[in-house]
């Protein structure tokens, strides 16, 4: 196994045992048991915990220490986890499974499914929040403000408006490379991105290399993504949906329906190593990151 799913295995274990403790303190402090149960099967089911990674190796750059940095990266998780929910219900993406465990929707029920994403939104911004949780009022003002604009309509949930209208507004336009792009970085590259920027606020980075951390996370968003497109599309026949530059599988805008899989391939190399020369004012410190980077081209989940 690479360092890299080594040091990703870390960052899982210590931020599913944080987020594990955080919703048996919620429970206590009077969660119904239905949602109760059901946040757990949003948040602990899985999940390669790469955002919370992020945070870590972001934050470890500036000498913060993982426990200080376990509130931040757990509260962008929940986002994610979120995100995930409401992303798997009928009324979105319609989806039955995920992780290899039936999604909270079918599990529980559709109404239980979108509470659990509002609940986990809102523990979120409890936790970056939270002065038990961060001593620096400056910090939690800053990480509540990334976190809330990387979220929100501006972001992902502006991205993921982008991406249903294009699939089901009548009479849309066909998408263009540039559209892809853009929906691509506001709907899954944004977190990605905040995922450093929170890690440079942790550590009170000089302008400088808070500015060098989001160039890195705007690479490394679009390369998971393009990862992501390819591993759906590789196991099929991806060039199908070519000439229309809609996924032949899922029917949604990808920039391997537009380019194909050969240039997209050379696309993601060349957004690898945009993200890794981002990092050149880091030297040697950035080592997991710049493994995170290459783990790009070479994912299998
Ligand atoms: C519902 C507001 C709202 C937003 C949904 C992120 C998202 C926006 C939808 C997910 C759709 C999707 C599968 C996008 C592809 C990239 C992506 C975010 C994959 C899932 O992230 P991973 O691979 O998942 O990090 P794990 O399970 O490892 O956490």
């Amino acid at each position: 196994m690479s360092q890299f799913l080594v040091q990703l295995g870390n960052a899982a274990t210590a931020v599913e045992g944080f987020l594990a403790e955080c919703l048996t303190e919620q429970q206590a402090n009077g969660t119904p048991p239905r949602l109760a149960d059901a946040l757990r099967h949003a948040v602990l089911a899985g999940g390669k915990r790469f955002r919370p990674f992020l945070v870590f190796e972001s934050a470890g750059l500036f000498g913060v220490a993982r426990d200080a940095a376990l509130p931040a990266a757990a509260a962008l998780e929940c986002i994610h986890c979120y995100s995930l929910v409401h992303d798997d219900l009928p009324a979105m993406d319609n989806d039955e499974l995920r992780r290899g465990q039936p999604t909270v929707w079918k599990a529980y029920d559709e109404w239980t499914a979108i509470l659990v994403g509002d609940a986990l939104q809102a523990i979120a911004f409890e936790l970056t929040s939270d002065p038990r949780r961060h001593d620096d009022a400056e910090a939690r003002a800053e990480l509540t403000h990334a976190l809330a604009i990387a979220s929100g309509a501006i972001g992902m949930v502006g991205g993921q408006m982008l991406d249903l209208e294009a699939g089901r507004l009548p009479d849309q336009p066909a998408a263009t490379i540039a559209d892809i792009v853009r929906l691509q970085a506001m709907k899954t590259g944004r977190l990605i991105t905040v995922g450093c920027e929170m890690g440079a606020i942790l550590g009170r980075a000089s302008p400088s290399d808070r500015a060098a951390l989001k160039t890195y996370g705007e690479h490394l968003g679009t390369a998971f993504q393009i990862s992501d497109d390819l591993l759906d599309a590789e196991g099929s026949a991806a060039d199908v949906g070519k000439a229309t530059g809609k996924d032949a599988a899922a029917g949604k805008a990808t920039l391997i329906g537009l380019l194909g899989i050969q240039e997209a391939r050379q696309h993601l190399d060349r957004t690898i190593d945009a993200a890794v020369a981002a990092l050149e004012p880091f030297d040697t410190k950035a080592e997991p990151l710049i493994a995170a980077a290459r783990h790009m081209g070479q994912r299998d989940s």
